[in-house]
C-alpha cells in the first residue's frame, strides 16, 4: 500500500481476505488502513469471525449494506487515496463504491495475489496433504472403474473417497470425461455410461485446511484406439519436459515452450487446446499461469504450480496428465505421484 501510495484498501475477494486474516466465511469485505483493519460482515459470521480473527481486527456488522457501510467508514476516516478490487466487483457495486467514497479511488489488482503466489512452509505442508489425498483416491478409483458405470457414479465415488481421506470439499467440480467426451477438456461428469475401449479422464482436487490440490490422470478401459496410446506417450513426455525445466528463475514463456516443443516435434500441437498449468493455493486457479505470453512472469522458489499438458483428437478421444509441483531453486519437486508412465488399461470385467 505504501509503494502504491494508498492509505486505505478495500478488499472483496474471499480468498484474499482469508489469506490476510484467517477468516474463512464469505460475503464479507475487508477495509485495511495503516492503523486499522475492519472486517465487514453480517450476523451469520459474527461468532465465527470472533474465533478466527486476531484481536486487532475490528468486526463490523453492517447496517445498510456491505458497500454502503464501507463507504461510510472510509468517508469518516482521513483516507485520501483508497485502493479497491475493481476487477472483482460487479458493475453496480463498483459504481456505488466510487460515487460514494469522497476520497480518490484507485482500482488495484493482484496486490494480495502477488503475496499469495509464494507460499510459506505451512501452506506448502497443507497443499502436500491435499496432494496425498488425491493420490490415494486415484489408486482407489483404479479398483472401482469398470464398463457399465456412469461418469456421474465414478465422480460420486471419487468425491466420497476424497472426503473419507480428509478432504473438506472437492477443489472444483470433478471432471470425469470418457469416450468421445474425453475430447472435452473440461467435461464435468455426465450420465454417459463408460464402455470398453473408452479413454477416461479424471481431473480432481482435494481441500486440506483451506488449501487445494489438482491432479489429472487419463486411463483406458479395455483397449483404446491405437492413436490414443501414441498420443499418451507424447503427453507424458511433454509433462516430463516441463518437470525438467521448472525452477526458480525460469519464465512462464520458457516453461510453456519446453512443454510445447514435445508436441511440435511430433506435429500434434494443434491438438493442445488449453493452457499448460497454473498455480494452486487457497483456490485452484491462481497466478502465475504457464503461457506463451508469460515472458515477464518469472517462477520463484516456493510457488506451487501445476503442469497439465493434454491432447484431444476430435472424434476419437483425448487425454491429460497433471501434477502439482513445488518450485525450488534448481528444480521442481513433484508432490502428486499417481502412476502415469504407461497408459493404464483397466481390465474389462
Ligand atoms: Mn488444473
Amino acid at each position: 500500500m505504501k509503494q502504491r501510495d494508498l492509505d486505505a484498501l478495500y478488499l472483496v475477494d474471499p480468498a484474499n481476505i482469508t489469506y490476510l486474516t484467517g477468516f474463512t466465511g464469505d460475503e464479507s469485505t475487508l477495509l485495511v488502513s495503516p492503523d486499522n483493519v475492519v472486517l465487514l460482515t453480517d450476523g451469520r459470521f459474527i461468532e465465527q469471525a470472533k474465533t478466527e480473527l486476531a484481536d486487532e481486527v475490528t468486526i463490523h456488522r453492517w447496517q445498510h449494506g456491505l458497500t454502503e457501510d464501507a463507504v461510510a467508514l472510509i468517508n469518516a476516516s482521513s483516507a485520501k487515496r483508497v485502493g479497491f478490487e475493481a476487477g472483482l466487483m460487479d458493475y453496480l457495486t463498483g459504481q456505488a463504491f466510487v460515487t460514494g467514497v469522497q476520497a480518490a479511488t484507485t482500482p488495484v489488482s493482484g496486490l494480495v495475489e502477488e503475496l499469495r503466489a509464494v507460499k510459506d512452509a505451512s501452506e506448502i505442508a497443507k497443499i502436500t496433504e491435499a496432494a496425498k489425498i488425491v493420490d490415494a483416491t486415484f489408486y482407489h478409483m483404479l479398483d472401482v472403474i469398470r464398463p457399465g458405470m456412469t461418469e456421474r457414479a465414478v465422480a460420486a465415488e471419487l468425491d466420497f473417497t476424497m472426503a473419507k481421506f480428509g478432504s473438506t470439499k472437492p477443489s472444483f467440480g470433478t471432471i470425469v470425461a470418457s469416450g468421445l467426451r474425453s475430447t472435452f477438456a473440461h467435461g464435468e461428469a455426465s450420465d454417459k455410461v463408460i464402455e470398453a475401449g473408452d479413454m477416461v479422464t479424471l481431473d480432481f482436487g482435494a481441500t486440506y485446511q483451506g488449501y487445494v490440490s489438482d491432479t489429472t490422470r487419463t486411463i483406458a478401459v479395455g483397449t483404446p484406439d491405437p492413436r490414443m496410446e501414441e498420443f499418451y506417450a507424447y503427453v507424458v513426455a511433454a509433462e516430463k519436459a516441463g518437470l525438467a525445466t521448472i525452477r526458480d528463475g525460469v519464465t512462464s514463456a520458457q516453461l510453456d515452450a519446453a512443454i510445447r516443443q514435445v508436441f511440435l516435434d511430433h506435429d500434434v500441437n494443434q491438438y493442445l487446446i488449453h493452457g499448460l498449468g497454473h498455480s494452486i493455493g487457497l483456490v485452484v486457479h491462481e497466478a502465475p499461469y504457464i503461457t506463451p505470453r508469460g515472458d515477464k512472469t518469472i517462477f520463484r522458489a516456493n510457488m506451487v504450480q501445476t503442469i497439465e499438458p493434454g491432447l484431444y483428437l476430435p472424434g476419437v478421444g483425448g487425454m491429460r496428465v497433471e501434477d502439482d509441483i513445488v518450485v525450488q531453486a534448481g528444480q521442481g519437486i513433484q508432490i502428486t505421484s499417481s502412476p502415469k508412465s504407461e497408459l493404464i488399461k483397466l481390465p474389462v470385467r
